[in-house]
């Protein structure tokens, strides 16, 4: 912990002496790295600086409710521009956030802030605060901020929850810790509410989706020698479903519920010929180990990795090709 304190020292002093500074969250953006985003976004926005809040892909329509969501960019020409400081939220690398090729255009030299809870993330920042044991990069935020003597507001309070909250699967799955919960009550007493965020984000699934996890749920297997349970989603799933590729997003959470298997897995055919494994484990096998063997990563009980092929289902065997 004394580590993490003089970090955040750092990281306080950094940002003090900051005048430009951009945030990036992870492609394909989730509650987490955008709450942890735009938290940061209100924050530093009242302390007078001049923020970019970036990611490559569009927010989702579900999680625009977050303050700030409309002063998210995707645009690349931001990164043509000069920054002091750089911070990276809830991406494990620079490859996962999608900058790795965008990040070496910047002009001028920057320090580099590396704020993330991936088991996986190989500290590639100036400056790195990375606590794998906590929930959510929210957390980790909640935790840095309340080492400052910040001016906390309603916003910032429910953006932090809201990245708590997708991160635990509704502050439900293993990575729901004694901290993980004492952050959201502490959160509440500034404004949150976790209730509210819970409805617009976990308790939000749409006809087509529930469909398509139908369509999953059927097709269930066990392997008894990994003691693996898996199922898979295919592109035709999508279309027969009428579901958009997000769909299955919540599927792999959704199978925490099961008290059968060690390990779960969805498997998910992509738009672009690949086929996306997500793993999830409430035993103490370290999934980020694994999914780091097949070229992935994440954390220790929620890990994912991506091959290319395409998933053939045929008198009831399931084959990659
Ligand atoms: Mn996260």
């Amino acid at each position: 912990m004394q580590n993490h304190k003089t970090t955040s020292q750092a990281i306080y002093q950094q940002i003090e002496n900051a005048k430009d500074i951009l945030i990036v969250s992870h492609q394909k953006p989730d509650g987490d790295t955008l709450g942890a985003n735009l938290a940061l976004h209100k924050l530093l926005k009242k302390k007078e600086k001049n923020i970019t809040s970036f990611c490559l892909d569009p927010i989702p329509e579900n999680l625009k409710f977050l303050a700030h969501s409309q002063d998210l960019t995707t645009d690349h020409k931001v990164f043509t521009k000069n920054y002091d400081t750089i911070i990276v939220v809830d991406s494990g690398s620079l490859d996962y956030a999608g900058i790795d090729g965008l990040i070496s255009a910047i002009p001028n030299k920057y320090t580099l802030i590396n704020i993330d809870h991936h088991a996986s993330n190989p500290h590639y920042g100036d400056i790195n605060l990375v606590i794998t044991e906590a929930s959510s990069t929210a957390e980790v935020l909640y935790r840095l901020l309340s080492d400052w003597d910040i001016d906390w507001d309603e916003e910032i309070a429910n953006s932090l929850v809201c990245g708590i909250v997708t991160d635990t699967g509704g502050l439900k799955n293993p990575a729901t810790t004694y901290q993980a919960l004492d952050a959201v009550a502490d959160l509440v007493t500034k404004g949150a509410n976790p209730h509210q965020i819970m409805n617009l984000t976990i308790n939000n699934v749409d006809i087509a989706s529930l469909r398509l996890w139908g369509r999953a749920l059927e097709r269930l297997k066990k392997n008894e020698k990994y003691d693996l349970v898996y199922t898979f989603v295919t592109q035709q799933d999508l279309i027969d479903c009428g579901a958009t590729e997000s769909a299955s997003e919540g599927l792999a959470n959704f199978l925490h519920i099961l008290k059968e298997g060690a390990v779960s897995m969805v498997l998910k055919e992509t738009k672009d010929g690949m086929i996306k494994a997500s793993l999830r484990t409430t035993t103490n096998i370290d999934l980020s180990k694994l999914a780091q063997a097949f070229g992935g990563g994440g954390h220790k009980k929620a890990a994912g990795f991506s091959l290319p092929g395409k998933l053939v289902y045929d008198k009831n065997k399931l084959r990659i090709i």
